[in-house]
C-alpha cells in the first residue's frame, strides 16, 4: 500500500512537471494584444501626469509592468502610424506617408508582411476588433486579407462620416452589417469582442490588435461614462478606454493567461491640439499630432507581462512602434523575410525581464506628410522642416534646430550654434538614410517600374517648344513622354496637358539608330475639353537642324467625335532608315467648337508617350 501510494504520487509529479515543462514552453512564445489609442496624448493618462483623467486601470498596467518615456508612433498621422506598426518600416517604404480618405484607391499593398501575417505563420490566431484605416473598403485592402482571422470595426477614422463623406460601414469580415452605427457603443463593442476571442482562445495562441476610435473626434463616451470625468468629454472616453483596458485584463485573469500574455497599451499619434478641450493633452511635450515635434509623435506606452516584466518598471531609451514589430515577431519565434528592409530594433529583451538591457543604439527619423523632417539619436533630435495644424510657426520656421531631448524633451533650447559637429554628423545621417530609402522603391512603384515598355526613345532627352501647363505637367518632366508609363489609372501622371497650344517636340536618340515607326498618343475626353489634335506631322533629322517631313497623320473626321480614350497617331509607311533626331508637332484645334460647353475658350490636347521602333 506504501509502495502504491508513492507510485501514485510520483505518477502526479511526472504529471505536474509535464505541465510545468508544457506551460513554460508556452510562457515563452506568449499571447500579445496591442491596445492601440487614436490620438490621445503624452499626458492624457494618470500614470504620465494627467492631473484630473482617472485611469486606475492603466496605472495600475504600469505599476505592474514597465512605462515607457521615450517612445513614438512611426508617424504623427494615423494611417501612416497604423501602418509602421503592422509592418515594421517607416510608411515612405509603402507610399503611404500620410491619411487615406475613403475615396482613396490606395491600400496596404499584398506584399507587405504584416505583423498579423507573421503571427500566422508562427501558429497564432490574430484578431482585429476597432479602426483599420490602411485601405478602403476594396477587399483586398480589409484585415481579413491581411493577416487576421476575424475582424469587427470601422474601416477608417469615426470622422469620415455624412454629411462631409458617404455612410460609414461598419464591418464584420468583409461585410458591412451596419451603417453609420452609434459611436457611443464602439469603444464596449471592441471590448466585448476581444473578451469573447481571449475566452474562445485561452487555449491557443493569439494575437488581438484593439484599434479604438477614440479619442479621436467626433467624441462619444458610452453612456455609462457621459459626463463622469473632471475633464469633460475628453476625459469621459479616455476613461472609457480605461475601463476597457481593465476588463481586457481580467478577462485574462478569469482564464489564467496572465502570465503569458504580453499586453501593450499605446496610442497612434499625438492629440489633436487644434480641436481646443476636444483635443488632448501632450503634457510637458510641445504641439501635436500632425507634427515632428515631441507631442506628435512621443506617446504613451505601457506593457504588462506577469511574471516577466518587473513591476513598475521605467523605460527611458528610445524606442518606437516599429521596434514593436521586429521584437513581436521575434517573441513568437517568426522570422522576416530578408529581402523587405525593416527599420524596426529588437527590444524584446525588455519584454523578458532584462529590463536594464541597453538596446542597439539606431537613429529614429521623423516624417511629416510629404517629407523627413527630423532625426533622433540618442539624447539628440535635429529638425530640418517643422510644422504644425496650428500653423505656428516655433523658432521663426527656422531650421535646423537642434535639441538635447533628454534635457529638454519640451524642446525650448535650441542648441544648433553651439553644437555644429553634431548638427553635421546628424546632417549626414540624413543624407545616407535617404538615399537608402530612394535606393528603395516600395512595392507600387516597383511594380509601376515593371510595367514599362522599353522602346528606341525610351528615356531619351526630350526639347519642348511649348511648355506644359503647369497643373498638368506629368511631375514637370519632359521625359514623361519618353518614359516608358503609358496609359495607367493614373491618368494625370502619366499624360501631359497642352491648354490651347500645340505640341512640339523634338527627340534626340543619342546616336543615329534604324527608326522603323514614330508613334504619339493622345487621350480624347470632349466633356473635360480635351481634344485630339486635328493632325500630328512627323519629321525627321541627321543633324537636329535640317527636319524632313515624312508623314502627316489625322483620324478620320466621321469617327473623330465618337472617339473617346488613347489614341495612337503614327507614321504610316516602314521608314527604316537611320535617324539621331525626331520631331513630332501635334496641332491643338485652338478653340472648343459651337455646341460645346467650352465654345469659343481653348481647348486641350493631352499627350501620353512618343514611342519610336
Ligand atoms: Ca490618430
Ligand atoms: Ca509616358
Amino acid at each position: 500500500m506504501i509502495f502504491r501510494t508513492s507510485f501514485f504520487y510520483i505518477f502526479i509529479f511526472v504529471l505536474l512537471q509535464n505541465c510545468n515543462s508544457a506551460r513554460e514552453l508556452k510562457s515563452t512564445t506568449p499571447n500579445v494584444i496591442i491596445l492601440f489609442a487614436d490620438d490621445l496624448g503624452y499626458g492624457d493618462l494618470g500614470v504620465y501626469g494627467h492631473p484630473t483623467i482617472r485611469t486606475p486601470n492603466l496605472d495600475a498596467m504600469a505599476s505592474k509592468g514597465m512605462k515607457f518615456t521615450n517612445f513614438y508612433s512611426g508617424s504623427p498621422a494615423c494611417t501612416a502610424s497604423r501602418y509602421a506598426l503592422l509592418t515594421g518600416r517607416y510608411p515612405i517604404r509603402s507610399g503611404f506617408q500620410w491619411v487615406l480618405y475613403p475615396n482613396s484607391s490606395r491600400g496596404i499593398h499584398s506584399k507587405e508582411y504584416t505583423l498579423a501575417e507573421g503571427m500566422k505563420d508562427a501558429g497564432y490566431t490574430t484578431a482585429c476588433f476597432g479602426k483599420w484605416h490602411l485601405g478602403t473598403t476594396k477587399k483586398e485592402y480589409l484585415p481579413l486579407q491581411n493577416g487576421f482571422d476575424e475582424y469587427f470595426g470601422l474601416p477608417y477614422s469615426n470622422d469620415m462620416i455624412p454629411p462631409l463623406w458617404n455612410d460609414i460601414p461598419l464591418l464584420e469580415g468583409n461585410d458591412t452589417i451596419s451603417l453609420n452605427p452609434d459611436q457611443k457603443t464602439l469603444t464596449k463593442q471592441y471590448t466585448e469582442r476581444a473578451i469573447d476571442f481571449i475566452t474562445k482562445h485561452s487555449h491557443d495562441p493569439f494575437f488581438i490588435y484593439v484599434p479604438y476610435a477614440m479619442p479621436h473626434l467626433p467624441l462619444h463616451p458610452g453612456e455609462e461614462f457621459i459626463g463622469k470625468s473632471e475633464r469633460g468629454t475628453y476625459g469621459d472616453v479616455v476613461e472609457e478606454l480605461d475601463w476597457s483596458v481593465g476588463n481586457i485584463l481580467k478577462s485574462l485573469k478569469n482564464n489564467n493567461l496572465l502570465s503569458n500574455t504580453l499586453i501593450i497599451f499605446v496610442s497612434d499619434n499625438g492629440p489633436w491640439i487644434i480641436k481646443n478641450e476636444e483635443g488632448g493633452s501632450s503634457g510637458l511635450l510641445r504641439d501635436g499630432k500632425g507634427s515632428t515635434w515631441e507631442g506628435g509623435m512621443r506617446v504613451p506606452m505601457i506593457a504588462h507581462w506577469e511574471g516577466k516584466i518587473s513591476p513598475a518598471t521605467l523605460n527611458t531609451q528610445t524606442t518606437s512602434t516599429l521596434d514593436l514589430y521586429t521584437s513581436l515577431l521575434k517573441l513568437v519565434g517568426q522570422e522576416i523575410p530578408k529581402e523587405t528592409i525593416y527599420d524596426g530594433k529588437d527590444i524584446s529583451n525588455l519584454f523578458l525581464g532584462n529590463e536594464s538591457e541597453k538596446i542597439e543604439e539606431k537613429p529614429f527619423f521623423f516624417y511629416g506628410a510629404k517629407q523627413l523632417h527630423a532625426i533622433r539619436k540618442g539624447k539628440w533630435k535635429l529638425h530640418i522642416h517643422t510644422s504644425s495644424q496650428t500653423k505656428r510657426e516655433y523658432f521663426e520656421g527656422k531650421t535646423p534646430l537642434l535639441f538635447n531631448i533628454n534635457e529638454d524633451p519640451s524642446e525650448k533650447y535650441d542648441l544648433a550654434k553651439k553644437f555644429p559637429k553634431i548638427v553635421n554628423e546628424l546632417l549626414q545621417e540624413i543624407e545616407s538614410h535617404k538615399n537608402e530609402i530612394k535606393a528603395q522603391p516600395d512595392f507600387f512603384q516597383k511594380e509601376r517600374l515593371a510595367s514599362r515598355k522599353e522602346h528606341l526613345a525610351f528615356e531619351k532627352k526630350v526639347t519642348l517648344k511649348n511648355p506644359p501647363h503647369p497643373n498638368y505637367n506629368a511631375i514637370t518632366n519632359t521625359n514623361t513622354l519618353t518614359d516608358g508609363f503609358t496609359e495607367g489609372a493614373d491618368r494625370f501622371r502619366t499624360l501631359m496637358g497642352f491648354e490651347g497650344r500645340n505640341l512640339e517636340a523634338m527627340i534626340d536618340l543619342e546616336e543615329e539608330k534604324t527608326v522603323k515607326e514614330i508613334k504619339i498618343g493622345f487621350l480624347q475626353n470632349q466633356p473635360s475639353w480635351i481634344f485630339f489634335p486635328t493632325k500630328v506631322d512627323f519629321f525627321v533629322s541627321q543633324d537636329g537642324k535640317n527636319f524632313k517631313k515624312i508623314d502627316i497623320q489625322e483620324i478620320d473626321s466621321n469617327l473623330v467625335d465618337k472617339m473617346s480614350g488613347v489614341f495612337y497617331f503614327s507614321t504610316k509607311d516602314k521608314i527604316d532608315r537611320k535617324y539621331r533626331y525626331l520631331k513630332v508637332i501635334a496641332y491643338n484645334q485652338g478653340k472648343c467648337p459651337e455646341g460645346h460647353d467650352g465654345a469659343g475658350k481653348d481647348c486641350w490636347i493631352f499627350a501620353d508617350e512618343i514611342i519610336v521602333n
